[in-house]
């Protein structure tokens, strides 16, 4: 097979960034070793930022998000039960669409194989070649033979655990990272949140999310010990929990769990992005804690850049923005790698913390929810800086 870019993952990178160049006239593959399935129900992300939500629009995939996304104006923060609102549309004027990524997910598979969008499911064996010559090759078994597709770049959109940040030679790559000392315990239940906004709540037991996918469907959060075992949360013990970090300001109906699972919390960014003609994007490239919403929205802002700095090169036969793809994404990747980590820090309760470090916290939260000049901060990189 041959092909302009051959795209690794159809995560919501490598989908948005095939959509991209096909409404530019240049061609991608993409491939993925999951098949539709799995990843158009995937349960994961569901918060778009302001520009995000436009961008979805602006390439033609934003119907759905339109009428069944819910727009959100505003949050709230929780300090040990009381409520305070943070004021989007006083503060910077733009919104958020909470939406499902698994549905962002399904719009784009769905666009594009309507297109006739060439997309390979359930591959396996894949391995990248090549990569500093103009013909960059990905090989890998389909349907039990093995193929070759010839490129002219290849975007390493496949996820945290792919092959493409691998396969860069040793000593290329400098990695940055921050574990956490607890997780998420995430579930998904048949009953409305506590509020029609998000309620981020900062409890002297431990963090606590209430979000939702509609108004009927919550997605609640808990943090957790980060080595903790699902089977130690019967559903009796998730709710005791959720009852309790949420005080008494707002009351929660418990509903069927749907879905309950425990995510790590870890921060991590590898640099360079760029290893001759392989391009990373999105979680391949860097991972952030979910405490700010910012892992999808940073997918599509990476392939944003990627496309802009592929299309100077087809249309005019320009190199700059490929060469600066790397150091343009990670000024971006860096602001929203110090928002997730200062919202997750301020938020959760650490194992070692002094009295010191929960006064900072508390004051912190004070100065977030009293101060507006705090607040437009905070609004500020909430919706998300749109990509310059
Ligand atoms: P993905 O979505 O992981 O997609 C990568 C795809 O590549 C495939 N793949 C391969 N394909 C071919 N060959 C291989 N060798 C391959 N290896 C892997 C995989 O099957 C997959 O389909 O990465 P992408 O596209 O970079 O997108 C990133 C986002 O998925 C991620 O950042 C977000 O889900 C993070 N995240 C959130 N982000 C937000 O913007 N807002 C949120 O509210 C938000 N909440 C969350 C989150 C992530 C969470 N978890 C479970 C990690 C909440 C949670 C709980
Ligand atoms: C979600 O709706 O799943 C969600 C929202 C905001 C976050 C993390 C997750 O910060």
């Amino acid at each position: 097979m041959r092909t302009q870019v051959g795209i690794v993952g159809a995560g919501p990178a490598g989908l948005m960034l095939a959509r991209l160049l096909h409404l530019q006239g240049i061609e991608s593959i993409i491939i993925e070793n999951r098949n539709r399935d799995y990843i158009e129900n995937r349960i994961r992300a569901g918060l778009i930022e302001h520009w995000a939500a436009n961008l979805l629009t602006d390439v033609g995939v934003g119907a759905r998000m339109q009428r069944e996304g819910v727009q959100h104006w505003g949050i709230n923060i929780g300090i040990n039960g009381a409520l305070h609102r943070i004021d989007f549309k006083a503060l910077v004027d733009k919104r958020v669409i909470i939406y499902g990524q698994q549905e962002v997910v399904k719009d784009l598979v769905g666009r594009w194989l309507s297109d006739g969008g060439p997309l390979l499911f359930e591959v396996d064996s894949v391995t990248i070649h090549d990569l500093r010559t103009q013909r960059p090759k990905i090989r890998f078994t389909h349907q039990g033979r093995p193929q070759e597709i010839d490129c002219d770049f290849i975007a390493g959109c496949d996820g945290f655990h792919g092959i493409c940040r691998p396969s860069f030679p040793e000593g290329i790559l400098s990695i940055f990272e921050r574990e956490y000392p607890f997780g998420w315990l995430g579930i998904l239940s048949e009953s409305p949140p506590p509020d029609h906004e998000l309620i981020y709540s900062y409890t002297d037991r431990g963090f606590a999310l209430y979000t939702m996918r509609s108004p009927t469907l919550a997605r609640l959060y808990l943090q957790c010990d980060h080595d903790e075992e699902i089977e130690n949360w019967p559903d009796a013990r998730i709710w005791d929990e959720l009852h309790k970090r949420l005080g008494g300001a707002r009351t929660l109906q418990e509903g069927t769990m749907l879905q309950k699972g425990i995510t790590p919390m870890r921060s991590f960014v590898v640099e360079p992005m760029q290893y001759g003609r392989l391009f990373l994007a999105g979680d391949s490239a860097h991972i952030v804690p979910p405490t700010g919403a910012k892992g999808m929205n940073l997918a599509f802002a990476d392939v944003m850049m990627l496309s802009r700095a592929l299309i100077a090169f087809y249309k005019n036969k320009r190199n700059e923005a490929l060469e600066n793809y790397s150091a343009t994404c990670l000024r971006r990747v860096w602001y929203a790698q110090r928002f997730s980590w200062w919202m997750t820090q301020i938020m959760h309760r650490f194992p070692n913390e002094s009295a010191f470090d929960r006064r900072r916290q508390l004051s912190d939260l004070d100065y977030l929810t009293s101060s507006r000049a705090a607040a437009t901060s905070l609004a500020e990189q909430y919706v998300g800086l749109p990509p310059d």
